[in-house]
């Protein structure tokens, strides 16, 4: 190793590299990682970390897991891509262990989160015009404020984030955008004959992790069936065991008419996103009508694949309810005056920061990696805490005693 550069310069070099070549649409907490396995990152100077946001929950699993690299391995060496111009012997075995695992009818295969989210809205539009008769082009499609479902610029229409939209017009019409968890508001736009669908993230996660009251996602799914509206329910980041249960939508028994799975899906080894729905509804596609050059490939089904079995093997919902709980009551225990509120499902976490100083959050961000734990603040005063979901009990110690010992730079 070059004795002239000291360990931060190293870090330093890497830092002003990615500033100068590359598009600035990121603001990333200065630390620079090279390596991770399971619940801990390293960063280039060897230095170890807790990773408290998983790769925005794509790396649910752990980073780097085993089983899943393996299969990965496995089928890298064999066949990668086909396109879906001809058929390949692995997306049929996954089409059927993941309408199994979740029990629809049939699964449309994408890559990123926000294609899944496009593609659910292109099958409720077509479901709304060819099954339940909206006249043509007058189809609507209900969704949140605070809501987040992606970067393209038909997601970024229906956002109410001036961060994520301005300049980026003209934008799309076709949505009509509601209170979060408030179900008359809901009960009002369903009053329109037209509407197709209703988009909704069970648990709000770029809006800094907020839990609607319990019961709501059971009203919505009665009010959308009643109104013969579809109830889509976007999991991208609450699926996947993170929250306690497989879906977030487990917690109140409801099964959304169209459930959209990402990131977690290959915990964190490649983009693969999937829309899950019943016959009905997805039969309304016929072919040439959608589709994508990664989307079902062979390497991403068997990957797929492992990535849920190791969910439901290594009992991470149920590991993610109990640290979650016991990592939401230790941090409250902490009784400091700097954390408002600790909000959040199973491993699904964030704190409210209470403090004068606008960047407080970002400044305990900072104050925490280098006492070895890596979160990002969300919304200016929000911070989530989403480890993988194999983290132990000893560890949720570990961490929380970090954090405390991090918050004294509030003071
Ligand atoms: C970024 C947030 C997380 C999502 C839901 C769809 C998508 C996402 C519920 C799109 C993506 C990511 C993307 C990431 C930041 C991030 C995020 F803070 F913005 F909200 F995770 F919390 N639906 N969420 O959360 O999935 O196309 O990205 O695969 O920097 O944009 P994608």
């Amino acid at each position: 190793m070059n004795q002239t550069i000291s360990t931060s310069a190293l870090s330093e070099k890497f830092i002003q590299r990615e500033e100068k070549y590359g598009a600035h649409n990121y603001h990333p907490i200065p630390v620079v990682i090279a390596r991770g396995k399971g619940v801990h990152v390293w960063d280039v100077e060897g230095k170890q970390y807790f990773d408290f946001l998983s790769g925005y929950s794509a790396v649910n699993q752990g980073h780097c897991h085993p089983t899943i690299l393996a299969a990965f391995m496995e089928q890298a060496q064999k066949l990668t891509l086909t396109s879906r111009a001809f058929y390949n012997d692995c997306l049929g075995e996954y089409e059927e262990y993941i309408t199994r695992y979740f029990g629809y009818d049939k699964v449309l295969p994408m890559n990123t989160g926000v294609e899944a989210v496009e593609t659910a809205i292109k099958l409720a539009r077509k479901w709304g015009y060819q099954v339940k008769g909206i006249p043509e082009n007058k189809g609507k499609i209900i969704v949140c404020s605070d809501n987040f479902h992606g970067r393209t610029l038909n997601v970024i229409s229906f956002s109410t984030d001036p961060t994520a939209t301005g300049n980026y017009g003209p934008f799309m019409p076709g949505y009509e955008v509601i209170p979060y968890n408030d179900i008359p508001a809901l009960q009002q736009a369903l009053q329109d004959k037209n509407v197709a669908g209703f988009l909704v993230e069970p648990i709000q996660g770029e809006a800094g992790v907020v839990v609607p009251n319990s019961g709501y996602l059971h009203q919505v799914a009665s009010l959308c069936k009643d109104a013969n509206v579809l109830f889509i329910a976007d999991e991208i980041q609450t699926g996947l065991a993170r929250t306690g249960k497989m879906l977030a939508c487990d917690y109140e028994e409801v099964r959304p008419d169209i459930l959209i799975l990402g990131k977690a899906l290959s915990g964190g080894t490649m983009p693969i996103s999937a829309v899950l729905a019943d016959d009905d509804i997805m039969l309304t596609i016929q072919p040439g009508q959608h589709g994508s050059t990664y989307g079902g490939n062979p390497l991403a089904a068997k990957v797929a694949i492992a990535s849920l079995q190791v969910l439901k093997d290594e009992r991470m919902a149920e590991n993610a309810m109990e640290q979650g709980a016991y990592l939401r009551a230790q941090l409250e225990a902490l009784n400091s005056p700097h954390i408002q509120l600790v909000r959040g499902k199973g491993l699904f976490n964030a704190i409210v920061i209470h403090h004068a100083e606008q960047d407080a959050a970002w400044k305990l961000c900072v104050a925490m990696k280098d006492n070895g734990l890596l979160a990002k603040p969300t919304h200016g005063d929000k911070i989530r805490f989403s480890p993988p979901l194999l983290i132990t009990r000893a560890q949720v110690d570990e961490c929380v005693s970090i954090i405390q010992h991090s918050l004294s730079v509030l003071d």
